[in-house]
């Protein structure tokens, strides 16, 4: 990436007709969006280092919270810090591609000095090997699946970089099959949670961070072999609010163009709420979620609250 210009600079400089809504591309049984597919042998080469932390979610689970979270406490709740850069910028997304002149995840993060915050979608089977050969730290996300459900179609909606959702009723099934970017929910929860016996994992739930967000932070904070005060804790806590973090430019994407991100159709920051999908499921939908999900879920012991 050139030293003078920003990530976002660059994105407002790409020609007409760079960005559209990529179709996806099977990368072993996983769909990915076609840049992402064409630059793999890149990311599945990656060089991680021993320092860097690996932030791992399925999408919508609250992987910009814990961005956040993550680079407050790093910066000791310094929050002139925080806001030095926005989140993407912060802690940049591994496995993102897109045509040139865009410099990907992978040309970004190499430049990128350590220690590295690294955010990922990926299920726990494509992850770069040398994340595991470097014994890196893994803090994984997960949120029930009807909020996911939910939270995507209107982030596809408004990222237009993202295959269409069609209609909310065409995207629960769809959803269900797994046909969406990075693949089927239950296998990416699930691969994570067999990961977590094998590698140094921190698995947290969104509704638990809903629940106690100082409660989640301070486990986040040990797991990261920090011993910070109460105030800082305190202030941490205050400045990744779903309030405070929809108002900071840095953490909302409002500085990705338009014509990329169109926060006028949905805000990223939409809701942040747990049972939304409350408000959106019809009872016929429920029901057939429900089934999927007990079949899909009964051979493990991961469970899920879709209400707190
Ligand atoms: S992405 O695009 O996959 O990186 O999106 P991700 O950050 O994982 O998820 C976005 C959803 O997380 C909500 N969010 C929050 N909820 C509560 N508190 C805080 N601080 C917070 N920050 C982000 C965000 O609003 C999206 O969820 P929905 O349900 O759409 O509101």
């Amino acid at each position: 990436m050139s030293q003078e210009k920003t990530y976002d600079q660059i994105l407002l400089e790409v020609p007409d007709g760079v960005f559209f809504r990529f179709p996806l591309c099977q990368v072993n049984g996983v769909p990915l969006m076609e840049p992402i597919a064409d630059n793999w042998g890149k990311v599945e080469t990656f060089q991680a280092r021993p320092d860097d932390l690996l932030i791992a979610t399925y999408p919508k689970a609250g992987t910009t919270w814990m961005q956040e979270i993550v680079d407050s406490i790093l910066n000791d709740g310094d929050l002139k810090r925080a806001k030095r850069a926005p989140i993407h910028v912060r802690s940049p997304f591994l496995e993102i591609a897109s045509p040139p002149p865009v410099p990907s995840g992978v040309q970004i993060l190499e430049n990128t000095p350590s220690p590295r915050l690294v955010k990922t979608h990926l299920p726990y089977q494509l992850v770069p090997k040398s994340f595991w050969e470097q014994n890196c730290k893994v803090i994984y996300v997960a949120r029930n699946a009807k909020d996911i459900a939910v939270s995507y179609y209107h982030f596809d909606l408004l990222s237009k970089s993202q295959p269409d959702p069609g209609t909310w009723e065409q995207y629960v099934e769809r959803f269900l099959q797994g046909n969406v970017p990075w693949g089927s929910w239950f296998d990416h929860v699930i691969s994570w949670w067999k990961a977590k016996d094998r590698h140094q994992v921190l698995y947290i739930f969104y509704e638990d961070m809903k629940e106690d967000p100082k409660r989640e932070i301070r486990k986040v904070m040990k797991f990261l072999g920090k011993d910070l005060p109460d105030e800082v804790l305190d202030k941490i806590h205050q400045h990744t609010t779903f309030q405070a973090m929809k108002e900071n430019p840095m953490a909302n994407y409002t500085t990705v163009p338009t014509f990329l991100m169109d926060q006028s159709i949905s805000p990223f920051m939409r809701k942040g709420e747990v049972a939304d999908w409350k408000n959106h499921f019809t009872g016929a939908q429920t029901e057939m979620f429900d089934t999927e999900y007990l079949r899909r879920m009964k051979e493990t012991d991961l469970k899920f609250r879709c209400d707190i």
